[in-house]
């Protein structure tokens, strides 16, 4: 599948996962800086685009589109062949934590397997070319974790095939550093959200259920652990880190976070309390949803990232509900009017 772009640029980025919700934001923010934007998409039965339908106009296709997959090698190659990449920001993976345990060989395929499939054909490229790798780390990694905040130099802990699989492909990244001299660099990044969020990671669960509730399109929000804390974030604050690490003097590992945690019932009751609801009365707990190992508490030290980026998040937790809130709103008004 390959969309031709009218307008060259003079840096080409790949994105893997450009489908997804950071891969979208990625793919404005570097079309907005000029750059050629070039994203790995798999094949699927039903279109996948819907993030990204604005870069896609027919007549003036912003950003031009590769079929692979993070299982398949020779894809792999064919699609850095084909865009030549000189930042190659590796957002791609299997990346639901409960998933993972249902599907753990398949987890660790895409996303410790895919990420190594992917740095080796960077080594090969980097040989003819300028390559500049970012591998999207997790703070999953730290786990059950040993230390509050966690920053870079914090012990990691995985607690599910999803950590597991990301500590692999954290260290592989490293490996490839200083190994080959490839410039790759690790962005820890703790949970961010946004109204292009997932609908089964629980935020977006929450406010688009909570919106569906408010104007009676739904009675019912069934939920898991409430007590988990997480350092929540904005994601398009987070996609501007991302490209300030690839445009740093040399690479390195940085956390991304917002040194502040919340419990999953804090996101909700916010929630609830901007509609005027009342969760006694619409959630129930589901022991399903309950993961069999958890992370407990997230927090991050995004110290590093603020002194040598410049970086530092711009949305507040409770600015992040509301946006989230009023985007459901909108969708959920669209679907009560039959849109
Ligand atoms: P997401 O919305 O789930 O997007 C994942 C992307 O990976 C989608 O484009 C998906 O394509 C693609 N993908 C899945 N399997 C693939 C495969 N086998 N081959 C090629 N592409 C594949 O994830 P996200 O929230 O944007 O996160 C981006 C990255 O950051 C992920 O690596 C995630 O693990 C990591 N991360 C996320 C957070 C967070 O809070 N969001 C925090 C830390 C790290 P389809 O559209 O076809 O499914
Ligand atoms: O929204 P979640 O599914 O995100 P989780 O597991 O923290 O993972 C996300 O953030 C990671 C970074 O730390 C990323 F690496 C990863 O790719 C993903 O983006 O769950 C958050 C918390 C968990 O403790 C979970 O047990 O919410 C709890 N929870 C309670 N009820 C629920 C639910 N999670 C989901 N998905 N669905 C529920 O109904």
């Amino acid at each position: 599948m390959t969309a031709l772009k009218t307008a060259t640029a003079s840096k080409r980025a790949l994105i893997t996962g450009i489908t997804g919700q950071d891969g979208s934001y990625l793919a404005d923010l570097l079309v907005e800086k000029g750059y050629d934007v070039h994203g790995m998409v798999r094949r699927t039965s039903s279109v996948s685009t819907q993030r990204i339908e604005h870069l896609l106009a027919w007549n003036q296709p912003k950003i031009t589109l590769h079929t692979g997959d993070l299982g398949d090698t020779t894809s792999i190659q064919r699609v850095l062949k084909e865009s030549q990449p000189h930042e190659i920001y590796h957002l791609g993976a299997q990346s639901h934590v409960h998933h993972s345990f249902t599907q753990p060989l398949y987890t660790a395929d895409v996303v410790a397997l895919g990420t190594l499939r992917l740095l080796e054909a960077a080594v090969q490229l980097a040989k003819t070319q300028e390559v500049r790798f970012y591998n999207a780390a997790s703070s999953e990694m730290f786990g059950d974790a040993t230390l509050v905040p966690q920053n870079e130099a914090t012990p990691f802990n995985p607690r599910s095939p999803y950590a597991c699989a990301k500590v692999f492909a954290y260290h592989q990244t490293i490996n490839h550093r200083e190994a080959y001299g490839l410039f790759a660099s690790n962005g820890i990044l703790f949970n961010h959200e946004s109204p292009r969020r997932g609908e089964q990671f629980v935020t977006r669960k929450i406010t688009l259920a909570a919106a569906r509730i408010k104007l009676g399109l739904q009675e019912k929000l069934e939920l898991g652990n409430l007590d988990a804390q997480r350092d929540w974030g904005y994601a398009w604050d987070y996609v501007n880190a991302m490209w300030l690490m690839l445009q740093q003097k040399s690479p390195g590992d940085y956390v991304v976070a917002t040194n502040e945690t919340h419990t999953v019932r804090e996101f909700l009751d916010e929630t609830f309390r901007l509609l005027d609801l009342d969760p006694e009365k619409h959630v129930k707990i589901n022991q399903s949803l309950f993961r069999p190992s958890e992370v407990p508490l997230l927090k991050g030290d995004y110290s590093k990232a603020e002194k040598d980026l410049g970086w530092k998040p711009k949305t507040t937790f409770t600015q992040l509900v509301k946006l989230m809130v009023e985007a459901d709103l909108d969708l959920a008004r669209k679907e009560a009017a039959g849109g």
